[in-house]
């Protein structure tokens, strides 16, 4: 319940990160979510994403549009800036946001039905224009907040909690994101944090639009029978294509790994994200393979799980429009507005 506080009490001997602070400094309040619900073990995976990459919380800029998912901002990282805007409308704030502060660490949480339906347009104008952000999708196939209608996401054929078949088809938003030209997909499970932790530490590190989708079930309308974004129907059907890994420039693990069965990606600030291919040799720097992988897969009744694709040397939306590397609130007056003269110049030169 968020009226009922955190102690602020914490054990001594906590474990801190490189900046000294513990894992409660990355935590938000406590969760008013049903129990058990997959959203939460996503807010879990963020904070401790975040803790191992020693970020400073209040460099963070998370925001969300509405769904029991966009709540979820309010249950981690407590100290950064936050904005709960309006249902569909994060990606936009995101893009304003971003372009008026670059310096940020941009985290855009959303669900299914904020993603997939009203938002739709949004979430695809913010991927394909190359928003340097974290995209989190956190997908229980329903409209949770309202009571669990089907969502854009829910599988044809699949049952709702009364008993109702989809009958329509759906959007698969990793497939979107990899047509939109996304620089770096990946689906997870928000069961798990051994593959989710390490995927939103590498998509935190990637310059450029990094999309997640993870399947969370939703306890209370979408973990039945009949449902394909169960707890049991996923655990039963998850194709992981690879095993991430992500070690920080300066870790030393690496003898964990036997070799001939890793891979390590390069991203733009040298940092590697480490992949151990289980079944297939799977190459995550082909978008067409990827694209054709998830269709194939998909065919079969499988999810495929993983970082299914990145670009290393991506760029993003500032590059493009070349933006002032400065942030906007840290300009000057003069430099805001460089008076009548440069105006009159840049009218001439439109003439
Ligand atoms: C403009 C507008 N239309 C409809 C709603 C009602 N509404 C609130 S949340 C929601 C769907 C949320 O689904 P999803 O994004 O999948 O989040 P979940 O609750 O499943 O995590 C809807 C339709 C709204 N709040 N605003
Ligand atoms: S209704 Fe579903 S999505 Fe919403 S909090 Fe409960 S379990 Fe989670
Ligand atoms: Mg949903």
């Amino acid at each position: 319940m968020t009226y009922i506080a955190k102690p602020r009490y914490r054990h001594p001997k906590l474990k801190t990160n490189r900046l000294g602070f513990t894992h409660r400094d990355y935590e938000g309040s406590v969760s008013t979510l049903c129990a058990g619900c997959g959203h939460d073990s996503i807010s879990a995976a963020i904070v401790q994403a975040c803790f191992q990459l020693d970020l400073p919380p209040h460099r963070i800029a998370k925001l969300s549009g509405i769904g029991c998912s966009s709540k979820t901002p309010t249950y981690f990282l407590g100290t950064a800036h936050g904005f709960n805007s309006v249902h569909g409308r994060m990606p936009s704030v995101l893009t304003g946001a971003n372009l008026a502060n670059r310096d940020l660490i941009y985290m855009g949480v959303s669900g299914d039905g904020d993603s997939a339906s009203i938002g739709f347009g949004q979430f695809a104008h913010s991927i394909r224009r190359g928003v340097n952000m974290v995209y989190i999708v956190e997908n229980n196939g329903v409209y949770g907040l309202t009571k669990g209608q089907f969502s854009a996401t829910s599988d044809k054929g699949s049952k709702s909690k009364r008993g109702i078949v989809n009958t329509d088809e759906p959007i698969d938003l990793v497939n979107m994101a990899l047509n939109l030209g996304a620089s770096f997909v990946a689906r997870s499970f928000s069961g798990d944090k051994t593959q989710l932790v390490p995927l939103i530490e590498a998509a935190i590190l990637h310059k450029g639009a990094a999309f997640i989708d993870v399947i969370s079930p939703c306890v209370a309308f979408n973990n039945h029978p009949g449902s394909t974004k169960s707890y049991d129907f996923v655990r039963a059907h998850n194709a992981a294509v690879n095993r991430v890994e992500f070690v920080p420039e300066e870790a030393e693990i690496t003898a964990e790994y036997a070799p001939g069965t890793t891979e390590d990606v390069t991203l733009h600030d040298d940092t590697t994200v480490r992949l151990r291919k289980v079944a297939h040799d799977y190459d995550p720097h082909d978008r067409t393979l990827g694209m054709n992988y998830l269709h194939e897969r998909q065919a079969a009744g499988e999810i495929v799980t993983g970082l299914l694709y990145v670009d290393p040397d991506a760029r993003d939306l500032h590059a493009y429009i070349g933006t002032t590397a400065t942030p906007l609130n840290a300009l000057t007056e003069a430099e805001l507005c460089p008076g009548a003269r440069a105006l009159d110049r840049i009218n001439a030169a439109l003439r």
